[in-house]
């Protein structure tokens, strides 16, 4: 497992225990039940291969200031925000024939760029979208395509970006609970990162729905002395194509081809800094629990058997994807 040094202005860490450190930012818990006592957002996903719970914790000096904005509960310190939501589908209706998904993204996401516009936070770095049953078609339509039209809305009404500058995401289905969002959101804007591999996902053809999603393949984050670079959820899509349908090995290396890419493209992009694939902190979903060992070892393979990786159970936003990956990394700026 990795440790915070502190020497950072922003570090993930993944631990077994709630955070008890000042020098954090915030947490997400990961894992099922559910559970919110101690206050923090969950992310209701199970750990793989054996169940529990870990705390993605966001360390960076403090003290945290603490508010809520609409929907939107969140910290911040000086650098940084991260805010997060948790809303039940129940609390929207059918209104004027638009699924209750749909206007729940439209909803979360305008309480986000309201909270931005609030605090003073206003570049949206990095997205979390997790959703109950995300392949699911109802009314028609899938359940991640009426989210992307409630996302892609917001967008448009907050005059956000959703195209070159919009922030690195991912987004996942999780088997029961509510719709949980969080963000970390900066004073200055970051450095949207392209994979020259893949189309642009908000330039998707409608085959992938009627409107694309809204986020870009990697941001980059100058912050005093170091820059971040957050990798969006990534899988086995090359153009606008998932390749390797029923193939779990395959696609995870077509996974890390396009993660290799996108790394490349960042140190190209940031001139000096130098990030390197196996100095990345990992979150890896896996589609089929029994999958996991095969993904494990390529994993283990590419980063040369680093600790510290988060493996969880989650339905991806294609129904043919298997698994996906994001990752996080910290480097001094020389
Ligand atoms: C893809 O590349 C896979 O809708 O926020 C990855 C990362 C994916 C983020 C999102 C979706 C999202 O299209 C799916």
């Amino acid at each position: 497992m990795s440790r915070f040094s502190g020497s950072h202005l922003l570090e993930l860490v993944y631990g077994a225990e709630p955070p008890t450190s000042t020098d954090v930012l915030g947490a997400v818990r990961y894992g099922l039940p559910a559970c919110t006592e101690d206050g923090m957002p969950c992310a209701p996903l199970a750990l793989l291969p054996d169940g529990g719970a870990t705390w993605s914790v966001w360390h960076s000096p403090g003290p945290a200031t603490v508010g809520q904005h609409g929907m939107v509960r969140y910290r911040h310190n000086d650098h940084l925000l991260l805010g997060c939501v948790d809303v039940a589908e129940s609390d929207f209706g059918v209104t004027q024939g638009r699924p209750p998904l749909q206007d729940l993204a439209h909803a979360a996401y305008r309480d986000i760029f309201d909270t931005l516009a609030a605090t003073g936070f206003s570049h949206l770095v990095r997205c979390w979208n997790y959703l109950p049953a995300i392949n699911r078609d109802d009314d028609g339509l899938e359940r991640y395509r009426q989210f992307n039209i409630g996302r892609h809305d917001a967008f448009i009404a907050a005059a956000q970006s959703w195209q070159a500058g919009s922030p690195a995401a991912s987004a996942l289905g999780t088997d029961a609970g509510q719709v949980m969002l969080y963000f970390l959101a900066s004073h200055a804007a970051s450095l949207a990162i392209e994979n020259p591999r893949q189309i642009s996902a908000y330039d998707y053809p409608p085959e992938y729905g009627p409107r694309s999603p809204s986020f870009s393949r990697a941001c980059l984050l100058g912050l005093p002395g170091e820059d971040v670079l957050f990798i969006s959820g990534t899988a086995s899509i090359v153009g606008h194509a998932t390749l390797h349908a029923g193939n779990v090995a395959e696609q995870t290396r077509e996974t890390l081809r396009n993660i290799t890419a996108v790394v490349e493209q960042a140190n190209h992009k940031a001139g000096a800094v130098a990030f390197s694939c196996p100095a990345l902190t990992y979150k890896v979903f896996i589609r089929y629990a029994e999958d996991m060992p095969t993904v494990a070892a390529i994993l283990d393979d590419f980063t040369g058997n680093k600790a510290g990786t988060l493996y969880l159970r989650a339905d991806i936003c294609r129904a043919d994807l298997l698994v996906e990956i994001e990752a996080f990394g910290s480097r001094e700026r020389m």
